[in-house]
């Protein structure tokens, strides 16, 4: 028993966290074909909280399950209606969610078949997802050994459970060599993105992103850009190589778990100054204010919930 006290969202109905859990012959257990998201809330000021991008968020849950074939046996509404209630109950006033769609048990064998499709949710605190000091610090980063999966092996529009394996072992790869995170490189070379998050350089006054080929449509990605074309910048969703990441004046890291982490060193070269930029630090900056509901200008990405309730446990190791 692990005492967590959140409940789990569990085909419609709310279970205690240690009784949500699968069969062996499990399908996704065996196949890897199951769809899922992360997504965070914020506190902000007022006793209220907020979900960031709510709406994008379960949208690419349902684009995944049909990229994947997986008939999510809910609405959208309905999803969107159990993360929200599933904050309240779990008192939650800040938290990372994790939906996941996934093909039950049944038939063994590939042809997933009649096997039930499941929805499960979880909410809970989740803190700074690349350790401490990686906010304010920056962290070192190492290009995989391991190559982004191409555009015709894997869907990577869609957020599959199975591609996963590629970013599971480009991220034990680098952090067991003493790097904080791993850069995957695409089939042909260019970068591509970090096991969990999307990449930006800043060179030469253009920030760039690689476009959408082999990297996920991330949404903080594309909330960065949204604001960084209201600051003003340069922008281009265009490929470049490892090479010019090592010569970028900044670098950083993008994603719901990663909010907006910097990135100081790649294979040990010091990236600009060795320490988050003024880009950087203003993206990051604006990014805080928006998702703590403190720009009026952003406040439809926000979902707002109310929560008089404070944090059970802060267990970020969960
Ligand atoms: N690329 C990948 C491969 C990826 O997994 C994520 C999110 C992103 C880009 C950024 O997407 P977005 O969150 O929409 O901005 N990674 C999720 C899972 C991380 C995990 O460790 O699990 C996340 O950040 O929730």
């Amino acid at each position: 028993m692990s005492n967590i006290p959140y409940k789990i969202w569990f085909n419609g109905k709310f279970v205690p966290w240690d009784e949500a859990n699968v069969h062996t012959l499990t399908h996704t257990l065996h196949y890897g074909l199951a769809v899922f998201e992360g997504i965070r809330a914020y506190k902000c000021d007022d006793n209220r909280s907020a979900v960031f991008r709510l709406k994008e968020h379960v949208d690419r849950l349902y684009s995944s399950a049909h990229i994947a074939n997986i008939k999510i046996p809910f609405t959208k509404e309905q999803t969107t209606e159990a993360i929200l209630e599933l904050l309240s109950i779990n008192e939650l006033d800040a938290a990372y969610i994790r939906p996941i769609a996934y093909i039950g048990s049944g038939k063994i064998g590939l042809h997933p078949g009649d096997n039930p499709i499941e929805l499960a949710i979880a909410a809970y605190p989740w803190g700074t997802y690349l350790g401490e000091g990686a906010l304010s610090k920056g962290i070192t980063t190492k290009i995989s050994s391991l190559t982004r999966m191409g555009v015709n092996s894997f869907m990577t529009k869609a957020k599959i459970s199975g591609n996963y394996v590629n970013s599971v072992m480009a991220k034990v790869e680098a952090t067991s060599l003493g790097f904080d995170e791993a850069i995957l490189l695409d089939n042909e070379g260019y970068v591509a993105e970090g096991s969990g998050e999307n990449i930006f350089i800043f060179r030469n006054g253009v920030l760039k992103t690689p476009p959408l080929t082999s990297v996920l449509e991330g949404i903080t990605r594309d909330a960065v850009i949204q604001i960084a074309k209201e600051e003003g910048l340069n922008f281009e969703a265009e490929r470049f190589t490892r090479d010019e990441l090592y010569i970028a004046d900044e670098a950083f890291f993008t994603g719901t778990a990663a909010e907006i982490t910097p990135i100081r060193e790649v294979d040990k070269r010091t990236i600009g100054q060795g320490k988050p930029g003024p880009i950087t630090k203003k993206l990051q900056s604006r990014f805080f204010d928006i998702v703590q509901g403190r720009d009026p200008k952003y406040i439809d990405w926000l979902e707002f919930f109310f929560t008089t309730t404070p944090l059970k446990v802060k267990n970020e190791s969960l």
